[in-house]
């Protein structure tokens, strides 16, 4: 094994303390806190340019992790990673998969890119080649890109991670409970009958890619392997273009149901097979961050953690309301943190409201390329925000929930109110009920009156509970095939 544990079993709690901070007042440290004028440019390789990592969780919940209020799950890398950096406490992705994994990619609603909320293998479905993808707009500035783990924006060869401006791949280009069903635990009759109440549905063994070749057809027992192997090759990428400007997508299988936590991590944790999971995961987050320390990289690189949606019932979105696939606040505002030593302000909160879609220009910007002009694009460029410029707002008037992502307009947000259509009107004060518990619209008529005035705004543009006419088509490839190492669909029994 290349990579060494040490260090795992001596925990300390020594980070930012798990009181949410309510606003963008956090406290400044000395010398760290500059308004970005203030800042010095970051010195870099020969253009200066810097280099960005984003670390995308899967089903990792707002309250699993220890800035966002975990008291189960021990995550002293990630409590130091929001010591050194700025916590995003109203950052927004969506409800599912797919769906956020597009608008993190595109910068805009996975809707207005007609992507669903899950890919199944085997789709012929895929992210349209006429989306421009971050690493497509990062590519002409010259920058290394590569993308390790879940990919889920297309399995067939067209939309791999290699055909949409990463330079490398390597990982499972979906859902780690998307192979044949595991057979469950226990005495052979007992399997047998649950295997017959919830059969095994006929799908290719997990295909490991590398670039675009299966590498390996991973079993159950295989999973257990893939944080350490995902974060083996985070580590080699970063090496490897230490000396010019590089964009790393390390999007982990973990925490996604079944979980397969890594021999040093099992039953290690007080949260159960979960726990574990959740604990490998700051292992790995931890290893990234030392490995741009070591090489001298930190402050010239930008990196942001997150997860795709919120956690399903086995982990924690305390204290928000509701689970992975709905549009409560549980189901898509993630545990965030930015890091950036020297340009993003230590230990500080920012509770306006950002989302998976304004990182595409924000890190176009960054790297001095262009977002594209002949497109609508939802997100917006949050350098003010991040690098805590004094008075800095959300560039947002309002944030659309969507169900499942693609689905019809369930609430919109806007400053702390939320308006929800579904299941029967409300509105609440996110500031004062985080937890979405009071409906307050018979005191706020006016305010009910804006919000409908938002989404007819919406109506217009991608629909309410239609497709509007800013919707975009995917495309969809004409004989989809599964990816196996014969490239036949193999017999399943
Ligand atoms: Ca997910």
């Amino acid at each position: 094994m290349a990579l060494t544990r040490r260090g795992f079993v001596k925990w300390t709690c020594a980070g930012a303390g798990a009181a949410l901070l309510p606003s963008c007042q956090g406290p400044a440290v000395a010398g760290r806190h500059l308004a970005a004028a203030e800042t010095p440019a970051a010195s870099g390789p020969a253009d200066g340019k810097p280099n960005f990592i984003i670390i995308y969780m899967d089903d990792m919940g707002y309250g699993d992790v220890g800035p966002f209020g975990s008291k189960k799950n021990r995550t002293p890398n990630l409590e130091r990673m929001a010591a050194e950096g700025t916590r995003l406490t109203s950052f927004y992705a969506a409800p599912l998969c797919t769906a956020s994994r597009t608008t993190l990619m595109t910068g805009c609603y996975a809707k207005r890119c007609s992507m669903p909320s899950v890919l199944f293998p085997v789709s012929p479905v895929g992210l349209s080649r006429r989306e421009k993808i971050i690493p497509e707009l990062l590519k002409p500035q010259g920058y290394a890109t590569m993308c390790v783990g879940k990919w889920h924006l297309g399995d067939q060869p067209e939309f791999l991670p290699t055909r949409r401006g990463f330079d490398h791949y390597l990982g499972l280009p979906y859902s780690n409970d998307m192979g044949p069903a595991e057979k469950p635990p226990g005495p052979k009759a007992a399997a047998k009958k649950a295997e017959n109440a919830n059969p095994a549905p006929k799908r290719p063994p997990l295909p490991l890619l590398r670039d675009e070749k299966v590498v390996q057809e991973v079993a159950p027992r295989d999973q257990d392997r893939l944080v350490e192997i995902y974060t083996d090759e985070a580590l080699k990428f970063i090496r490897a273009n230490k000396d010019r400007p590089f964009f790393l997508y390390l999007a982990h299988t973990a925490v996604h149901n079944p979980y397969h936590p890594g021999d040093a991590f099992k039953g290690k944790s007080f949260n159960g097979v979960y726990g574990d999971w959740v604990e490998e995961a700051d292992w790995s987050a931890g290893k990234v961050l030392d490995a741009v320390r070591e090489l001298g990289l930190a402050e010239r690189t930008l990196v942001i953690f997150a997860s795709d949606n919120g956690a399903t019932k086995t982990g924690d979105n305390t204290p928000l309301r509701g689970f992975k696939g709905s549009t409560w606040e549980g189901g898509l505002r993630e545990p965030v943190i930015a890091w950036w030593p020297g340009r993003v302000p230590a230990g500080r909160a920012c509770d306006e409201i950002t989302s998976t879609m304004d990182v595409l220009p924000t890190l176009v910007g960054l790297a001095g390329g262009q977002v594209p002009a002949d497109r609508a694009i939802d997100g917006r460029d949050i350098r003010p925000l991040l690098f805590g410029e004094p008075g800095a707002k959300s560039p947002h008037e309002a944030f659309y929930y969507f169900a499942g992502g693609t689905g019809p307009l369930e609430a919109v947000r806007s400053g702390s109110w939320k308006y929800r259509l579904k299941p029967e009107t409300a509105l609440y004060h996110l500031d004062k009920d985080i937890g979405e518990t009071t409906d307050v619209a018979a005191a706020n008529p006016e305010v009910v009156k804006r919000m409908q005035e938002l989404i007819d705004k919406m109506d217009k543009d991608l629909g309410v509970t239609g497709s509007g006419p800013g919707v975009r088509e995917h495309d969809t490839a004409a004989k989809p095939r599964p990816l196996t190492l014969s490239g036949e669909m193999p017999v399943v029994d």
